[in-house]
């Protein structure tokens, strides 16, 4: 929270970011703050009512979503940065350990998980969290490179990027970029950035909003592959 944007962020008061440590809550002399499960077995698990104190005190009187930190979450996407972007406060409580009282549910507003893997903690979901929310607060980025025109925004991965030098170890910039002609380099760029999403993530073509001209660039592409699959020449 200290570096680059997240930094940058703060200094122009999009945002104010607060760190709470869980055992502040505890009751116990040795501020614990889990204890074993019910029902036996490994592990370790976050007591509930250390954590309801934890919230209630956080969050006071305010309504703002309470969002827990857990493998079990519904996936953080895009369009979650977004509706989170929304709220003018959010409340990230951090899953730890092998897991978190069940009842904890009754007092929090939403569960995250970041993707299909499993954190030791849910320190890294937060800052993953806060980092896609931040960026797209508004003035956070600066207009160029806005948050609106990117990878995912409109359901594609980005096309790719060069710049100088235009020849790196005989890597040449393809011609296109160079030549000035900015509705070519549209055009190259939109199809190349229908290419990228249909091989890395054809689930994402099948949401995505496809004109008519998207329809016929992967025509193209489709085309250009199957060729160079015949050829035994590499395409991507
Ligand atoms: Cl949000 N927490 C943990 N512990 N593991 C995860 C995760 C969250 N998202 C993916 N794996």
């Amino acid at each position: 929270m200290q570096h680059s944007m997240m930094w940058k962020a703060q200094q122009m008061g999009a945002l104010t970011f607060y760190t709470h440590d869980i055992r502040a809550y505890s009751t116990t002399a040795y501020r614990q703050v889990d204890d074993t499960p019910y029902g036996g077995g490994g592990g370790m698990i976050m007591k509930v009512d250390v954590l309801v104190r934890a919230i209630e005190a956080v969050r006071g009187d305010d309504t703002c979503p309470v969002i827990l930190t857990s493998p079990q979450g519904r996936v953080f996407t895009h369009n979650v940065a977004l509706e989170l972007a929304q709220h003018p406060r959010l409340v990230l409580l951090c899953g730890h350990y092998e897991g978190v009282d069940e009842r904890v549910r009754h007092f929090i507003t939403d569960d995250i998980s970041i993707g299909d893997y499993v954190l030791t903690g849910g320190e890294l979901a937060a800052m993953v969290i806060i980092d896609a929310v931040v960026r797209q607060l508004d003035g956070v980025l600066g207009a160029e490179g806005g948050a609106a025109n990117e990878s995912h925004a409109d359901g594609l991965l980005e096309h790719p990027h060069y710049t100088r030098p235009a020849s790196f170890r005989g890597l040449d910039v393809p011609d296109v970029l160079q030549s000035g002609n900015h509705e070519a380099i549209a055009k190259w760029r939109r199809k190349q950035a229908l290419a990228r999403t249909w091989q890395h993530r054809p689930d994402l073509l099948r949401r995505a909003q496809l004109s008519e001209e998207d329809k016929y660039l992967l025509g193209e592409v489709a085309r250009a592959a199957a060729e160079a699959r015949r050829d035994g020449r590499q395409f991507f």
